[in-house]
């Protein structure tokens, strides 16, 4: 499906998928739960889904002969640090919106993680105390504006690469690669569970899913606490890419699934069943996942699976999409495990 777009390689290949037996038969056996290991595809200062997604903007930042790749997240954002080290591979130089989207206050929040890695990176970094919102914002116009009044040449990147014209790309490949996968595996997965939040990711797969009628098999697990926002920036933006790609069918609301029920207290804040469903992937299978995005997934897909929503014998895709450094900055909440 992408054949015709050019990708700029920052990932070490396909991801591997694993087996999680132990949690599996932890939770009844009833179903067979895999992992596709996306936080381990790439030596870019730990990876994530941000890299796979950036393989296919590069080609245009180069293009236009930019110079500074500029966006915006949170102060942990995981985008950020990904784009970051994307900058300091390509030999560009880095600018960074960081908003206090996540009311947390551990003492180290803003020095740990994510951040310190941005800033050991070389990233320049500006911190807004602006609230979370995934869409547009003015920091990061007004980022773009100083870059070129300063004589550079930015390049912009959206929060999460989402709202960006190439930005569901990088998750159609992800669906052809588990394809491939599948065949070699023999065997065949019954639905995939992905968090979601700035949305370009679910998009994807919705779209490289739809190709073989799987795109209602997506289940988006939504931490943003903003779920409205997210279900229509999933929809646009998986319109727009099924559009780029020529899918050949229309992409509309009804392919869209995101589930409401996990995201709370609020964006970046774990409940206290998120750091159950934290500690048994990590217990169970030694695989860490995050307070912000992958614990809120975990979670999800636990309780769907405890609730029975999966019918026996299905084959559980979890797409891990990194972001565990920044379980650095909740050190508080784990200080005892
Ligand atoms: C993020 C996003 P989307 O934003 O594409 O929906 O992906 C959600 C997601 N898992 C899932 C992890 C580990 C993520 O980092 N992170 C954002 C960030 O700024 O880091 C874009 C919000």
């Amino acid at each position: 499906m992408l054949e015709k777009f050019e990708r700029y390689p920052l990932t070490f290949g396909p991801t591997p998928i694993e087996k999680l037996s132990r949690l599996s038969a932890h939770l009844g056996g009833g179903v067979e739960i895999y992992a596709k290991r996306e936080d381990c595809n790439s030596g870019l200062a730990f990876g994530g889904n941000k890299i796979r997604k950036l393989e296919y903007i590069v080609p245009d930042a180069i293009a236009t002969n930019a110079y500074t790749l500029v966006t915006i997240g949170g102060v942990q954002s995981n985008h950020t640090r990904q784009v970051a080290a994307v900058a300091a591979k390509l030999g560009m130089k880095c600018r960074l919106v960081q908003e206090g989207w996540v009311p947390f206050e551990d003492a180290v929040y803003d020095r740990v993680g994510n951040i310190l890695m941005s800033r050991v990176m070389g990233a320049e970094i500006e911190l807004v105390n602006e609230g979370f919102d995934i869409g547009i914002r003015e920091s990061w116009k007004r980022a773009l504006e100083d870059v070129r009044a300063k004589g550079g040449k930015p390049y912009a990147i959206p929060a999460g690469a989402s709202v960006h014209k190439l930005g569901g790309l990088g998750y159609v490949g992800f669906a052809e690669e588990v394809r491939a996968q599948e065949r070699e595996m023999a065997l065949k997965f019954d639905y995939i569970i992905v968090c979601s939040v700035t949305g370009s990711t679910h998009a994807g797969m919705i779209v490289g899913f739809a190709k073989d009628g799987r795109a209602g098999n997506v289940i988006g697990i939504d931490a943003s606490a903003t779920p409205q926002q997210t279900r229509a920036q999933v929809l646009d933006i998986a319109q727009n890419t099924a559009a780029l790609v020529e899918l050949g069918r229309d992409i509309g609301a009804e392919d869209v699934v995101l589930n409401e029920d996990y995201a709370y207290p609020c964006y970046g804040v774990p409940s206290e069943e998120t750091n159950e469903a934290i500690r048994l992937s990590a217990r169970y299978e030694g695989m860490m996942t995050d307070p912000v995005y992958e614990g809120k997934s975990m979670q999800g897909m636990i309780d769907l699976v405890r609730k029975g929503f999966f019918p026996a014998g299905a084959k559980i895709l979890y797409a891990h999409l990194g972001g565990v450094p920044a379980i650095n900055a909740y050190s508080y909440i784990y200080r005892n495990g």
